[in-house]
């Protein structure tokens, strides 16, 4: 059964590679596993067809058979589940990588989700301006803290794992605040993020829909 995941016919970020999907991507290149994307414009996403797949009208979606699945976090849980090489087999280093995961998206992504919050759907508000420092300073904090855990290391515990792959798609939304370039340190992870074969696939094939 071909897996199939969903997308943006047109991606908000120009292709960027910020939307989740690239996430999802990415996860699937580092296993080798192919997949379809089926497309699809904002409006159908909030249409019951989809809705039966992502109750929250959103993007991206995982299909494989009668499985479907929403929210990336669990959708790269249950491809590093399913495939060698994005979790190690060891007990104990698996939960580590695991636990990595949840605090990729439960710790970092919510204040960097609050700045693009803060920057475009609250910028009209009076008192935006005034709380772009908090926001700010909060990234700041957790930055701060996973700077210093990774340290000099090349990867958050040992070997590549899910829970880089989510850490670095967390810290790429940032690029554009250049909040990242205080921190040489994750700025330098992200890169070789980014640099991976499997990153540089899903990240020419999320572009290439926007080039259609
Ligand atoms: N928690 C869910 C998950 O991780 O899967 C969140 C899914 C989500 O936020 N999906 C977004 C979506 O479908 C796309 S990624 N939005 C449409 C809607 O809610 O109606 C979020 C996103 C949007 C735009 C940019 N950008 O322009 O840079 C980046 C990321």
């Amino acid at each position: 059964m071909t897996i199939t995941i969903t997308a943006f016919d047109r991606s908000p970020d120009g292709g960027r590679g910020l939307v989740r999907d690239t996430r999802v991507r990415w996860a699937l290149e580092e296993v080798g596993q192919p997949y379809e994307v089926r497309l699809l414009p904002h409006r159908a996403m909030k249409e019951p067809a989809h809705l039966a797949l992502h109750p929250f009208g959103q993007i991206p979606t995982y299909e494989d058979g009668d499985l479907a699945l929403f929210e990336t976090g669990s959708i790269v849980l249950h491809i590093a589940e399913r495939h060698a090489g994005l979790l190690p087999t060891e007990a104990h280093a698996r939960a580590r990588a695991i636990t990595w995961m949840f605090a990729a998206l439960n710790t970092v992504e919510p204040p960097i989700l609050d700045l693009s919050i803060a920057r475009i759907i609250e910028a009209d508000k009076p008192w935006a301006e005034a709380r772009l420092p908090l926001v700010r300073e909060r990234i700041h904090d957790k930055l701060r803290l996973l700077s210093r855990r990774l340290g000099d290391a090349e990867w958050l515990d040992g070997a590549f794992s899910a829970g880089d792959l989510l850490m670095v798609s967390v810290l790429l939304r940032l690029r554009m605040s250049g909040i990242l370039d205080a921190f040489p340190t994750l700025a330098a992870y992200v890169a070789r993020g980014e640099a991976r074969g499997p990153y540089q696939r899903a990240f020419e094939a999320q572009a290439a829909v926007n080039a259609r």
